[in-house]
């Protein structure tokens, strides 16, 4: 298959891009290089020493013969060039990264808040736009995240994407129908996914758009088989306050004998899937378009298993050594709650999870250790506090009301 891969120079879209290349797909990555540059803004580097995509896409074809067309472009603004660009490459998917993807990046200031929904719906809505201008029967396959359904304990296992609801009609029969669960963003970023799902919800029924929402919960590990080939193939593996994940940050930590940043009580449950399953997953969608209807969102849970923040400290603690220090927590979100969550979609398409038991902890840890020099531990704290009490609570200045 023809496959666009929207963001595929980031932490997700680079090793699908190999894996979709390696199982004989032509691909073609989009990327702005936004990325990269707010590395800059925030004064960062990826703990791993990623190469220009140039310089990555060169490695892939002297190791393996396969090519991996790059277009530098930014989704969100550069309408005109997209539309030439599937009038050119005639996609049958287009997989969909290219968002601002950090929830505390997206909380820092007004004017992240602002970036972050700028570009994230207006890039969506691009791209829907784009396709139906096109008129191509390209299957869309967007990143979603576990965090639109929020995180308040609810007795059942979360459902994939609809809920089923009966109600009295006006003759006081009962009615049913599926509706999209009702959404509880925890941070702009979240937000932006969850206003995605109405723009899906409206090109699949208005234009028939074919659309597969997958909703992730937090990636962790680095390497796939793919990005393991060459040095310069090597993953993004992000440890700093923004755009550092839970996990990964651990590992991280420990590798540098930094304490454990837990927020709060760490009672917080959240999904977890490691990337060599995330790749999995995005073949295992994008093979399957012919099965997704023109009128309904496809949307599967793209999750393999639940922790809580603390069991995952010192399941760290107890692998390394590290201390684990619990923190005032930036972010407003509920002290503890419990979470399950149904992934029979991405199972029945043959994902095999590939569980943190099973051994990937210390390939991660391996790696935090080879790479612990080129870490900034004044980058390691979370300084971005979600409100004032927030902030009042972990001890950062206000910003003041604008
Ligand atoms: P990332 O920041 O590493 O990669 C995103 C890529 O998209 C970057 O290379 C960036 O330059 C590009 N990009 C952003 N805006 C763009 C634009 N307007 N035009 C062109 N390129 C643009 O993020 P990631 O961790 O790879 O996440 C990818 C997707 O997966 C995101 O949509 C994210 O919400 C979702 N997701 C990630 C995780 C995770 O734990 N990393 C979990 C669930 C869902
Ligand atoms: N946390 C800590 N200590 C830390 C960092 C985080 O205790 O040092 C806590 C947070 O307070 C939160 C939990 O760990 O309760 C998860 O935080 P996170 O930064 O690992 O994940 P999150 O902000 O939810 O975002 C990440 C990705 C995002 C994706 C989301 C999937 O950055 O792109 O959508 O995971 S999910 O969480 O399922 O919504």
């Amino acid at each position: 298959m023809r496959v666009l891969v929207l963001g595929g120079d980031g932490f997700c879209g680079w090793p699908s891009a190999l894996h979709l290349s390696a199982h004989g797909h032509h691909v073609t990555i989009v990327d702005s290089g936004v990325r990269r540059r707010i590395d800059d803004e925030l004064g960062v580097q990826s703990l791993t020493p990623i190469r220009p995509l140039a310089e990555r896409v060169r490695a892939w074809h002297e190791v393996t013969g396969n090519t991996i067309g790059t277009v530098a472009l930014d989704l969100a603004r550069d309408y005109d060039e997209l539309v030439d660009l599937l009038t050119t490459e005639r996609p049958d998917a287009v997989v969909h990264f290219a968002e601002q993807r950090a929830a505390p990046y997206s909380m820092k200031s007004p004017s992240h808040k602002r970036y972050t929904i700028d570009n994230n719906l207006n890039g969506t809505h691009n791209l829907l736009a784009a396709v139906v201008q096109t008129g191509l029967d390209a299957h869309v396959v967007h990143l979603g995240t576990m965090g639109v359904y929020g995180y308040e304990s609810v007795p059942v296992d979360l459902p994939e994407g609809y809920l089923t609801v009966t109600y009295p009609d006006r003759n006081g029969d009962p009615h049913t129908r599926d509706i999209l669960y009702p959404t509880q963003p925890g941070s702009v970023y979240h937000l932006t996914k969850s206003l995605d799902q109405l723009l899906f919800q409206f090109y699949a029924r208005n234009d028939g758009v074919r659309i597969t929402d997958l909703h992730q919960g937090i990636v962790w590990g680095t390497q796939t088989d793919d990005t393991a080939r060459d040095g310069r193939l090597i993953n993004r593996f992000d440890y700093d306050g923004d755009y550092g994940t839970v996990l990964n940050r651990f590992l991280v930590q420990a590798a540098v004998g930094h304490p454990l940043t837990v927020h709060g009580t760490g009672g917080q449950t959240r999904a977890f899937i490691n990337i060599r399953d995330t790749v999995r997953c995005i073949r295992l969608a994008v093979e399957s378009g012919s099965e997704v209807s023109a009128s309904r969102v496809r949307v599967m849970n793209q999750v393999t298993e639940t922790h809580r923040v603390t069991d995952l400290a010192e399941l760290v603690a107890a692998t390394t050594g590290a201390t684990v220090a619990y923190l005032p927590n930036p972010r407003a979100e509920a002290d503890e709650n419990d979470l399950d969550a149904r992934n029979d979609q991405l199972l029945g398409l043959g994902l095999t999870p590939t569980r943190l038991a099973t051994g990937l902890l210390t390939e991660s840890v391996d790696i935090a250790q080879k790479y612990a020099t080129r870490v900034d531990t004044s980058r390691i704290p979370c300084t971005s506090a979600w409100n004032d009490t927030r902030r009042a609570a972990t001890g950062e200045p206000s910003i003041g009301r604008r």
